[in-house]
């Protein structure tokens, strides 16, 4: 093993000294002593009554009765990972941070996902913002980057969090709804608080509901300072973005798939890293000099404000790797703490008032959360690099700090341990002074001009969907009035929204019409030129006894092959066998692997395959399902015939026994002539890398005009 894997694998090393295996053990209680009985608690005879000196019953009982901590105010349902981070090249010009120095260092981090309204039980793909936090075990102390997938929030100053959070939760008389804005406290919220606009538009948009979170952009949000070795600043923020593109589901899956399979994101991420398929994104930081503070036509400390990437590019600096699943999810996930102020030198705030608000919130949040002040000893919490202080005490402290000082300066110890003016951390000498005053600045006023600047960049389906949340969300409030205050403040954006919105929810349209003066728009807020792989995509295959078995086989070697995931879905679980005799185990049926789980479809021939499958209403649901969420859907021999029957409407499917090519139109792909399988399989995987086919929903017309 080389040094550079030694860097990543320092943080498994110090987990591996917590770690215990519990296999080929006895039962003990918590004081080491084995136990004989775990299933029958200590009676004077059989009827009882049970007996108070039963050790093992008490302590059984009352650690059970401990087990549960307090869930995340906000954030609460989410997944982690860990992995390392590598920087492609120094980059001392801009800061002094040891991680992003040596290209050859693998920094070990640990990655949590999540979701921000719903509770700890609640489903993964819910609209909402995903979190995005990182803690990088750097030699210099943990550096947390907390983020989100969107690179804006809701609001301009921290003591509106809880207002905000509030708004948004499950309403407190009666707690409906669950891990949704969809309801009247937000909306009510939302037409009081204009600076909302932006970031509610980025929530109605594909962005809050994302495919996975590999296929996630992550943002940093606040703008923080690079600092490099000669003091020198700069303002910076940070992304990350994803190699396999950013990619989202369809509204309607989204829903059923919260309740056909409400882990669905964390099942994603499992599956990925256990099979190998390492998810990988890269760090961008997008630089502004001190000297160019004000030269925007936005306040650059704005939270609810983007730094347009095509002004301010971003830089791609390095990469993260998640290749390790945890081996306890409350262990490590649920006791994970990170906080936005663990931060190394090289790296500092902004005066971002977001920001600083959210410097006092995490620390003191995890105080009632994980149980007192000694929370940085929990395993996954604790830094590679060493700590020494005069902290002592406090529950659940796990070090046995040796010596008699605590406290400094002191000579019993030689003043030890002892600060640094050198290597410790200094806080950037940013000149401030002003008047004390509640006040907020005059360039953070602006609330639509760049939620303007999203719309215009979104691609027609893109706007499609930001309607039809709208006419979702808006539309489940109850009060007329606060509809209507939606579209009327919508309209401050653009007239187009606005009227969309009001012609799906009752509301009236915009008394007068508007234009943003903002014509501008920015390529890198769509999804539609992202990066697409047929990497990792899950295929399924519908099949019953009497497939064609040369068909099956050719496009099963195709796509694993090409890095996708097939499995046969069919009605019965286990070994299904094709007209030729052979033997292929189907581990899904249209039961436990239902189309919204999956990102393609593909029907084999084979005429008794074929006719089986017809007479199923679950299968021919299953094809229309998968049409209607605009996913590929490959046909080959016989199934080109059950697929044109399956009505699927604006697509048409070759029927012609004759015909020779591939038909491909809308993801559609079908070959009748067995010959042309190996052009079937070019044609369908680069269908199913296109993600999804949109030009579908023009027939199928989700949002009425
Ligand atoms: Fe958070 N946020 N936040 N937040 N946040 C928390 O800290 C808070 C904000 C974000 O996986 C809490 O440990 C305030 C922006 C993530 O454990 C809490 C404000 C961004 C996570 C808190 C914000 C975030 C949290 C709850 C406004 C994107 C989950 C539990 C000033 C840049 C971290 C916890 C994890 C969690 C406070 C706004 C991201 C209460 C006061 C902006 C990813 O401290």
């Amino acid at each position: 093993m080389t040094d550079t894997n030694n860097g990543a694998n320092k943080k498994q090393e110090q987990l591996a000294a917590f770690r215990i295996s519990h296999d080929t053990h006895k039962l003990t209680t918590d004081q080491g002593i084995t136990v004989s009985d775990t299933d029958h608690s200590l009676k004077a005879g059989p009827r009882g009554p049970a007996l108070l000196e039963d050790f093992h019953l008490r302590e059984k009982i009352m650690h059970f009765d401990h087990e549960r901590i307090p869930e995340r105010v906000v954030h609460a349902r989410g997944f982690g990972a860990h992995g390392y981070f590598q920087v492609y090249e120094p980059m001392a010009e801009y800061t002094k941070a040891g991680f992003l120095q040596d290209p050859q260092q693998k920094t070990p981090v640990f990655t949590r996902f999540s979701t921000v309204v719903g509770s700890r039980g609640s489903a993964d793909t819910v609209r909402d913002v995903r979190g995005f936090a990182v803690k990088f075990y750097t030699d210099e102390g943990n550096y947390d980057l907390v983020g989100n997938n969107m690179p804006v929030f809701f609001i301009q100053d921290a003591i509106k969090f809880p207002d905000m959070v509030h708004a948004i939760k499950p309403e407190p008389h009666n707690e409906i709804p669950q891990a949704t804005a969809a309801h009247d406290t937000f909306w009510d919220f939302m037409v009081n608080t204009p600076e909302l606009a932006h970031m509610v538009l980025w929530l109605m948009s594909d962005r809050g509901i994302p495919r996975s979170f590999r296929m996630m952009e992550g943002f940093g949000v606040n703008a923080y300072r690079f600092i490099n070795a000669a003091g020198r600043a700069r303002f910076v923020k940070f992304h990350w973005k994803p190699l396999l593109g950013v990619h989202s589901l369809v509204w309607d899956e989204a829903q059923k798939l919260s309740g056909k399979n409400p882990d669905y994101h964390r099942q994603d991420l499992w599956d990925a890293i256990n099979t190998g398929s390492y998810p990988e994104w890269e760090l961008g930081v997008q630089l502004i000099e001190e000297a160019d503070e004000f030269k925007f036509d936005f306040d650059i400390l704005d939270a609810t404000k983007l730094w347009p990437e095509e002004i301010i590019p971003v830089k791609r600096v390095g990469k993260m790797t998640l290749n390790r699943n945890v081996d306890n999810f409350f262990a490590e996930t649920e006791q994970a703490a990170f906080c936005p102020a663990n931060i190394v030198p090289g790296i500092d705030f902004s005066n971002d008032p977001l920001l600083q608000g959210r410097l006092f919130s995490y620390l003191d949040t995890q105080l009632i959360r994980l149980g007192g002040p000694n929370f940085h000893q929990i395993p996954i919490n604790r830094p590679v690099a060493p700590v020494h202080n005069n902290h002592r005490d406090g529950y659940h402290r796990m070090t046995i700090d040796e010596g008699i000082s605590t406290y400094s300066k002191n000579t019993l110890q030689n003043d030890h341990p002892l600060p640094d003016a050198e290597a410790g951390y200094t806080h950037y000498a940013e000149p401030v002074g002003g008047t004390k005053t509640r006040q907020r600045e005059e360039r953070f006023g602006d609330h639509f001009g760049q939620a303007a600047l999203f719309w215009n960049s979104m691609s027609e389906t893109e706007r499609g969907h930001i309607v039809g949340a709208f006419r979702f969300e808006v539309g489940s409030v109850k009060d007329a009035a606060i509809k209507q205050r939606v579209v009327d403040l919508y309209n401050n954006v653009t007239s187009d929204l606005a009227a969309q919105i009001a012609a799906g929810i009752g509301a009236a349209p915009p008394a007068q019409s508007n234009t943003s003066p903002v014509t501008a728009s920015s390529p890198a807020l769509s999804q539609n030129d992202t990066a697409k792989s047929v990497r990792t995509r899950k295929v399924a295959i519908l099949a019953e006894n009497g497939f064609n078995d040369a068909e099956l086989t050719q496009v099963m070697d195709a796509l694993t092959s090409a890095g996708a995931c097939p499995e046969i879905v069919s009605s019965k679980l286990g070994i299904i066998t094709g007209a030729g005799g052979k033997q292929m185990n189907a581990g899904k049926t249209f039961l436990t692997g239902p189309s919204v789980v999956y990102d393609a479809v593909y029907i084999p021939g084979g005429v008794k395959n074929v006719s089986a499958l017809a007479g199923q209403g679950d299968a021919v649901h299953y094809i229309n399902e998968a049409y209607k969420h605009c996913k590929t859907i490959g046909a080959t021999g016989e199934a080109v015939e059950f697929l044109g029957g399956c009505c699927l409407s604006g697509v048409s499917v070759a029927s012609d026994k004759n015909t020779v090519n591939p038909v491909c139109d809308f993801g559609v792909i079908t070959v009748i002539n067995a010959s042309q399988t190996d052009i079937f399989c070019n044609e369908f995987i680069s269908a199913v890398a296109q993600h999804r086919h949109w030009g579908r929903e023009k027939h199928i017309c989700t949002v009425p005009a």
